[in-house]
């Protein structure tokens, strides 16, 4: 059995995970402290998030020197130790490579800047439409025009993101190698996984103008995307079968993830596809109040487990990252039904065919940031379209609401470990506001509480590794159509898997279409759940159920 089908990865965000040093910022020393918690979590592998010299104009991604660590998050040292005490505790770290466009501040945009001709390739330039505009009319992720204009080139250079994050030319041979290159200094040095940041974006198409969207369909999956991660691959962790990867798949389609992450195809592990977390979305807008759509919800995350599966081909299942909002307070309950929804989104994720990945502090269920006012936002793309917002008119109040519901701060506000000040944060002033329910959602008050959210997650991690069903099983959506729930089946070698979860605060009835008597409940949010074909579900009340043959 592959190890990434029993594993569970914990992703980590180190400047709101635990500051050590009192100045409002946490870093790599903060997460070797707290190994031990994650080790007890039982998770396999932690994915930080870039730690890289940078100017964190977004917190990271905009990576200005790919070999050596931000002095804000310490130094080459803590790392080592932070990967010798990780490997002693059975736990690999992954890191996370931004290789589709580096910091305006790297070295290589400052020589192409100063007209060194070699490193102005590293980059991608265009001139500008004769009438003035920018060469296409694509739009950055992060708001306006995609291009920036440079007077001394009378040129353009692309940045699908921030203006200080620079595409690379993936096209020129050298940029390939250099990424290689940074690979193989990381492998070096021991490190078990990668995440590659919107990887299937670096090998761009046409520039053209795009007459029907935000030119993402000019540059998402483009030409040789497949050839350039074969490459990588075969050139820096193709070479290691104990590493694991995962792609992050901005927009993509199906078909390509069957390559991106088949089994046979050499190029990832698995891949982060996006489409279950724009069901309350408006298309690809995101700036907008609309309900989440349940049926869509479900069409998506059956249609992907049963794609993939018939491809074999692997998924990264998870709700949860440092750019989504909490899951508890998107599609479960904040209030009276907190435990019974986190766990019950808990049990989704986690029955799934796929390796499940946890979110720093979805683990203890914490919830979006209620941020009231512009100056507690930190993230670029957060006031950036809080400004398109109003420019387009709308009301500030309008646009709070939402920001409050979209942003991706409500993921980083830091993590809330006790009930003392700052939820035991940092003895300093965090550099984001920390959620003021701390005092009642904290790791502390849950580890080692047999019905604490933490213990339900612990047990979930286990069952994974306990169950082949749950890491090797098929994939059969049961009675898809129904309104409030949930339900699907996993098969693996005679045994017979049920999760069937309840998604509304609503009971409900719900009839399996197979005999469920005499299954087994491994799980559940409700300590007397009893297995039974015809099943009267409570609020958000949720069921592993098991058949041993
Ligand atoms: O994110 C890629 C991405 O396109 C979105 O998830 C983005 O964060 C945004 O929400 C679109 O609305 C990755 C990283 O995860 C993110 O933190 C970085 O900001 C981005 O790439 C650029 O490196």
């Amino acid at each position: 059995m592959c190890d990434f089908r029993t594993s569970t990865v914990y992703q980590i965000y180190p400047k709101s995970f635990l500051d050590t040093n009192g100045d409002g910022l946490g870093e790599l020393r903060g997460v070797t402290a707290k190994l031990d918690y994650l080790k007890e979590l039982g998770v396999d592998y932690l994915w930080l998030t870039p730690f890289f010299v940078s100017p964190q104009n977004d917190n990271g991604y905009d990576v200005a020197d790919y070999r050596q660590i931000d002095p804000r998050y310490g130094t080459m040292d803590d790392f080592e130790e932070l990967s010798r005490e990780a490997e002693k505790r059975g736990l690999g770290l992954m890191l996370d490579m931004v290789f589709n466009h580096t910091s305006t501040e790297h070295e290589w945009f400052r020589k192409a800047l100063a007209g060194d001709p070699k490193y102005k390739d590293y980059y991608i330039w265009k001139k500008g439409k004769p009438n003035g505009e920018p060469p296409t009319n694509w739009e950055s992720k992060f708001g306006g025009n995609a291009w920036e204009y440079v007077p001394q080139f009378d040129e353009y250079y692309l940045h699908l993101f921030d203006k200080t994050q620079a595409d690379l030319n993936w096209d020129n041979p050298e940029v390939r190698s250099e990424v290689a290159d940074v690979v193989r200094f990381w492998m070096a040095k021991g490190v078990k996984g990668f995440r590659f940041d919107v990887i299937n974006l670096i090998s761009k198409g046409a520039f053209e103008d795009d007459s029907q969207g935000d030119g993402r369909r000019f540059y998402t999956d483009g030409p040789r995307i497949h050839q350039y991660l074969r490459e990588l691959n075969e050139a820096t962790f193709g070479q290691d079968p104990g590493i694991i990867t995962v792609g992050e798949m901005s927009s993509t389609s199906m078909e390509n993830c069957f390559r991106y992450a088949g089994a046979e195809s050499h190029e990832l592990s698995m891949v982060f596809s996006f489409h279950h977390l724009k069901v309350d979305f408006m298309g690809n807008e995101k700036w907008v109040l609309v309900p989440a759509d349940f049926h869509k919800l479900k069409d998506i995350l059956f249609s992907w487990q049963q794609g993939m599966a018939a491809h074999d081909a692997w998924n990264a299942v998870f709700w949860c990252n440092h750019d989504q909002p909490r899951v508890v307070s998107r599609f479960g309950d904040e209030g009276t039904y907190w435990k019974q929804s986190a766990k019950m989104l808990a049990n989704v994720i986690h029955c799934l065919r796929g390796t499940p990945y946890i979110y720093q502090g979805e683990e203890i269920g914490m919830t979006n940031a209620g941020f009231t006012d512009l100056s507690q936002y930190r993230d670029v793309e957060s006031l950036n379209h809080f400004q398109i917002l109003r420019d387009k008119g709308m009301s500030a109040q309008s646009a709070y609401n939402i920001l409050n519901v979209h942003s991706r701060d409500n993921a980083r506000t830091p993590m809330q470990w006790d009930a003392s000040p700052n939820g035991g944060f940092t003895a300093g002033t965090p550099w984001i506001g920390v959620n003021p329910n701390y005092t009642r959602i904290n790791a502390q008050a849950q580890v080692g509480d047999p019905d604490s959210i933490f213990t339900h997650y612990q047990t979930l991690v286990r069952l994974r590794k306990e169950y082949g069903v749950i890491a090797c099983g098929d994939f059969e959506a049961l009675d898809p159509g129904h309104p409030a729930v949930l339900a699907y089946r996993r098969r693996w070698q005679g045994d017979t898997l049920y999760c069937i979860s309840n998604f509304y605060p609503k009971p409900c009835t719900w009839t399996c279409p197979e005999a469920l008597e005499g299954c087994q409940v491994l799980l559940s949010n409700y300590p007397d759940a009893r297995a039974s074909t015809a099943l009267e579900l409570r609020p958000y009340e949720s069921l592993v159920l098991l058949r041993r043959s």
